[in-house]
């Protein structure tokens, strides 16, 4: 269970939230509590539309975050698209690279990953926020997602990083309309063909708009989504994916361990059989 942690004044659900260092070492240290196995610390909005931070200032909210924690014992990843900012969490202390843009983004991040042994998400990616929803057209979006998923592999290990640190993410909402979401989201099984450790970022997301209830307020509030967040955490965990991402961890992490404990319910009978 990867617990989320934006440190960014403009991300969808929890933005200006944590970005002072005091309230986001403290949401980290709270996630891990509530049952985080890793804090993913980002430093630049992914939503859709927005624009770029640079590089500087993308180092400046994370790595002392990253420092910290890492520090007080807390596994930590970096959500970053930079080879740089991922190779100096590295140095901090940071045990994985998230990167949503599974290396296309920069060009120097394949070789940072190759040189370290920390494992790394590789996303399913078109592009950049700003643009990104120009991008959600696909013949068939579980087809074309598996497609690019692989040939990121293939980049990812033609430039030495070791198969068996590669996890990949189908990248639920970027480029993708609600739609052709739910449809990977119905594709987990299909998925496992590529052979990777599959993590899912469902947390709070657009798509899961249509299942909630807001009541009387007026504005959809991203935080509102939390219950079906984490309902869409038992269905990954039940369909085999490796790990969730999610803002609210206590919840999900129930939720994970309900799918958890029904599969071993499953699998008694048929030990017990010798099957
Ligand atoms: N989604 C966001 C950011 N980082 N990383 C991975 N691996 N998978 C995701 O689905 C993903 C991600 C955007 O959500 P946020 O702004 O709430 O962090």
């Amino acid at each position: 269970m990867l617990g989320i942690l934006n440190v960014t004044p403009d991300s969808f659900s929890d933005g200006g939230r944590f970005l002072d260092f005091d309230a986001a070492v403290a949401c980290g240290l709270r996630l891990v509590e509530q049952g985080a196995d890793i804090v993913d610390v980002g430093g630049e909005s992914t939503r859709p539309g927005a624009s770029r931070v640079d590089e500087t200032e993308e180092l400046r909210r994370v790595i002392p975050v990253i420092r910290a924690l890492a520090d007080a014992g807390v596994r930590v990843s970096v959500d970053t698209m930079r080879g740089h900012v991922a190779a100096r969490a590295l140095d901090e202390g940071a045990v994985l690279v998230n990167d949503v843009s599974g290396g296309l983004a920069d060009p120097s991040m394949l070789p940072v990953l190759a040189d370290s042994a920390a494992p790394c998400v590789l996303m399913h990616w078109r592009a950049h926020a700003r643009h990104m929803d120009r991008h959600a057209t696909y013949g068939s979006v579980v087809d074309d997602v598996l497609a690019e998923l692989g040939a990121r592999v293939d980049a990812a290990v033609a430039a030495g990083v070791a198969a068996g640190n590669i996890v990949l993410d189908p990248g639920l909402g970027f480029a993708k309309t609600p739609e052709q979401t739910w449809s990977l989201l119905a594709a987990i099984p299909k998925l496992h063909k590529l052979g990777f450790p599959l993590l899912v970022g469902a947390s709070r997301k657009r798509f899961l708009a249509e299942c909630v209830d807001y009541g009387e307020c007026d504005r959809a509030r991203p935080a509102d989504r939390d219950d079906a967040s984490s309902s869409v955490a038992a269905l990954a965990a039940a369909a085999g994916a490796w790990g969730v991402r999610v803002h609210e961890v206590g919840p999900a992490a129930a939720a994970v361990r309900v799918a958890a404990r029904l599969d071993a319910a499953r699998a008694e009978p048929a030990r017990a059989a010798g099957r």
